[in-house]
């Protein structure tokens, strides 16, 4: 039986996922790389510096660590920018009813993003109070798809890996959540999630099929 459910961010709870993709566009333009939805799809689950790099990788260029902070910096005053305007109409199809049905299951919850913005984008979605833990990114050693984060997340809401369940929009988090020996929900495209448990087009209808697991 599985007694907690560990939440990815961007992508699952709330679409934040496109104002990443917004803001390293609009970055990667004023520096005159080349940026599209391919290269997108690797930086899902992936930290801020890191995200750089792979768009630098991309373009064949290489920056000094100074300016990989600088720059990674412009693109977060730009995503801090856009999630002030999030409110809970932004929560994505199915999360209330999920959340609500996994509560009264006495299932414990926590939010395992990469985001160091996660606190401020539930505070805006009005869910944060659900969670009985949401990890801080900045205290996490080694990124998706490293099982870290999860494993964190898990141990604070007391509950061993093996009996949680973690919902994942991106092949990083997925891979992330089955080293950690979770069950993982993948949300979005059946290719790009392969390696998931199951995968979910969104969380409208998941609660019956979650009924044989918890
Ligand atoms: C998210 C996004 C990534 C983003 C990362 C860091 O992870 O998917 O694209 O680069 O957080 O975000 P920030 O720059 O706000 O610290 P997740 O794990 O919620 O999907
Ligand atoms: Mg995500």
């Amino acid at each position: 039986r599985r007694k907690g459910a560990i939440f990815d961010l961007d992508g699952v709870i709330t679409d934040t996922a496109k104002y990443h993709y917004l803001a390293w566009k609009r970055l990667a333009s004023e520096l005159g790389l080349y940026f599209d939805e391919k290269i997108n799809e690797r930086l899902k689950g992936i930290g801020r510096l890191e995200s750089l790099e792979i768009i630098l990788e991309e373009n064949g260029q290489n920056f000094s660590h100074q300016e990989k902070e600088y720059y990674a910096n412009r693109k977060n005053q730009y995503y801090v920018e856009m999630i002030k305007n999030i409110t809970p109409k932004d929560i994505l199809p199915g999360v209330t009813n999920l959340i609500a049905t996994l509560k009264a299951w006495g299932v414990k919850l926590a939010v395992a993003s990469a985001s160091k913005n996660a606190p401020t984008v539930l505070k805006n979605l009005r869910i944060i109070e659900w969670f009985d833990h949401v990890v801080d990114a900045g205290r996490i050693k080694k990124g998706k798809p490293d099982p870290e984060i999860f494993l964190v997340a898990a141990q604070n809401i007391g509950v061993k890996p093996w009996e949680c369940v973690g919902f994942e929009d991106s092949a990083a988090g997925i891979e992330a959540l089955k080293r950690a020996g979770m069950l993982a929900v993948g949300i979005g495209d059946k290719e790009a999630l392969k390696d998931a448990d199951l995968v979910v087009k969104d969380l409208t209808f998941i609660t019956p099929i979650l009924e044989l697991f918890f």
